[in-house]
């Protein structure tokens, strides 16, 4: 007799956390993992008491579920989710609803969609960010997929789901297609930015200035009580508290400095890089991953590269109080870029995302839930399509007057000779969208020049050519 009201297939880290978290809500949940031994221990332990059944089979599970079925995929992105909808497939009857929840690319959703949609399947494509803790006690979710389709999983999604200090749940239909994965996309492209940032700055306040691990663990602490208030603000504070129980030493000072990538961050840069939408932030914050990779060359070049001379060294509470405003101005100009690529993307690709309602359930429950996203929130429910987020209030007149400051710590940090590919990035975004005039003419004159491609005038309508080798 079909009883219950969604499966999940994959217990990994995510999996099983969402799984009681929507027993907590009182859905009843059927499990199934390809690996029997994992759904054994996860019935036997974590679920033991609670109303989730183990299956062992697609078609036991497919049995266990009340019409039209829901079931939620859990497992790893690529092959392994085209290998689950397979066996699936011969279970499942029209409009049955399958959910991919990892972190799928947007295209391979659309793919999958469409090719199910062939035998009146419906495909959802879904973000969930929250990492294990948010996936038990409430994540942000981002749907994507049929409206209808949404509609049948949405009081579970909204029960589960994170809810901000107003209450709402963070979760809201995005889009059709791969709209939910590519707003993921892009959130996991904003936190790779942040968190390169505030590497930044660490390394400037650590390494330049010498500032001890739990100096710093004060010092990020406090900021997380005003402006930069943020999760990521939070566990940056608690992993400088934390102590390696080997040496003593503060654990960030034995952990090897490179650092690793999923694909989310890269998949960012390339699709901004096909929209046409410079995120120099977020690319910046790639490339920073991919050279810390480089651990053997960069301990090689060492030894070999000279640096600035030490100097004397700067005030301290002076170079703070400016880091601090510049991780502030990275930051925002991170989410700037964020949004606008989603906001080309929402036009180009038909996703019709809602950039106000996106920053509404970044809120809370994911990684980059912070407290300006109220403010990013705010931005574009007053204005949808406002062209920058740099011009927006609050950010305009804190960008402002953050500016001397923000200078100030990338200035500190050239002269010490400490790597701010994000910070330096951000600056040069703000430099460039606050310019009306760029060196773009001079540009477009060598173009011209060699290939002959033309250029147009400030003064006139058209295309020009100028003969270069002709004389002047
Ligand atoms: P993993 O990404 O490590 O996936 C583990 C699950 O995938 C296991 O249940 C595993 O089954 C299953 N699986 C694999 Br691997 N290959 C399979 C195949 N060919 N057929 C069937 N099942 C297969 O776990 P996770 O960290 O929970 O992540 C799940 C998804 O959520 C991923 O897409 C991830 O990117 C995304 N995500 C993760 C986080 C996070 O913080 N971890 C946050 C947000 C999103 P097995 O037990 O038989 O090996």
């Amino acid at each position: 007799m079909p009883s219950h009201d969604i499966a999940l297939i994959g217990l990994g880290v995510m999996g099983q956390n969402l799984v009681l978290n929507m027993d907590r809500h009182g859905f009843a949940v059927a499990v199934y993992n390809r690996t029997r031994s994992v759904t054994e221990q996860f019935m036997a332990e974590r679920a033991a008491g609670t109303a989730v059944i183990g299956c062992f089979e697609p078609a036991e599970l497919a049995a266990a579920l009340k019409p039209p079925r829901r079931i939620l995929l859990m497992v790893k992105a690529g092959g392994p989710v085209d290998a689950v909808i397979q066996q699936l497939r011969p279970h499942l009857q029209p409009g049955d609803v399958l959910i991919d929840g990892g972190n799928s690319h947007f295209a391979d959703t659309a793919r999958r969609s469409k090719d199910l949609e062939a035998d009146g399947l419906r495909y959802l494509g879904v973000g969930i960010s929250g990492g294990e803790e948010g996936a038990l006690y409430g994540p942000s979710i981002m749907p994507g997929g049929p409206p209808a389709a949404y509609e049948t999983v949405r009081p579970i999604f909204e029960a589960i789901a994170a809810r901000a200090d107003d209450g709402a749940p963070c979760v809201a239909y995005l889009g059709p297609l791969g709209a939910g994965h590519y707003v993921k996309m892009v959130h996991n492209g904003i936190e790779y930015a942040v968190m390169q940032l505030i590497a930044e700055i660490y390394d400037l306040l650590r390494r330049g200035l010498g500032t001890s691990a739990e100096a710093l663990a004060r010092t990020f602490a406090e900021w997380n009580r005003g402006e930069l208030a943020s999760y990521l603000m939070e566990i940056t504070a608690a992993v400088l508290r934390r102590q390696d129980p080997l040496t003593g030493q503060p654990i960030t000072e034995v952990i090897l400095d490179s650092a690793e990538q999923k694909g989310t961050g890269r998949w960012t840069v390339q699709e901004a890089l096909e929209m046409g939408v410079p995120i120099p932030t977020i690319s910046a914050a790639v490339e920073a991953r991919g050279l810390s990779a480089l651990k053997a060359q960069r301990l090689a070049a060492s030894r070999l590269l000279h640096g600035p001379q030490p100097g004397e060294p700067p005030a301290r509470e002076a170079v703070e109080a400016a880091a601090r405003q510049a991780l502030y101005a990275g930051t925002v100009c991170a989410y700037a870029q964020g949004m606008a690529l989603l906001q080309r993307a929402s036009g180009e690709r038909d996703f019709g995302i809602d950039l106000a309602e996106t920053a509404r359930i970044w809120r809370a429950g994911c990684i980059i839930r912070a407290a300006m996203l109220e403010d990013i929130r705010r931005a574009y429910a007053a204005e949808s399509s406002l062209s920058s987020l740099l011009t927006a209030s609050p950010f305009r007149e804190a960008l402002g007057e953050m500016n001397a400051g923000w200078r100030q710590a990338l200035e500190t940090s050239l002269r010490l000779g400490i790597p701010t590919p994000s910070g330096s990035a951000s600056l040069a975004y703000y430099d460039a969208m606050r310019s009306a005039r760029l060196p773009a003419n001079l540009t477009q004159a060598q173009r011209d020049y060699f290939g002959a491609h033309t250029y147009q005038r400030l003064d006139r309508e058209g295309a020009f050519h100028t003969d270069w080798l002709a004389e002047g």
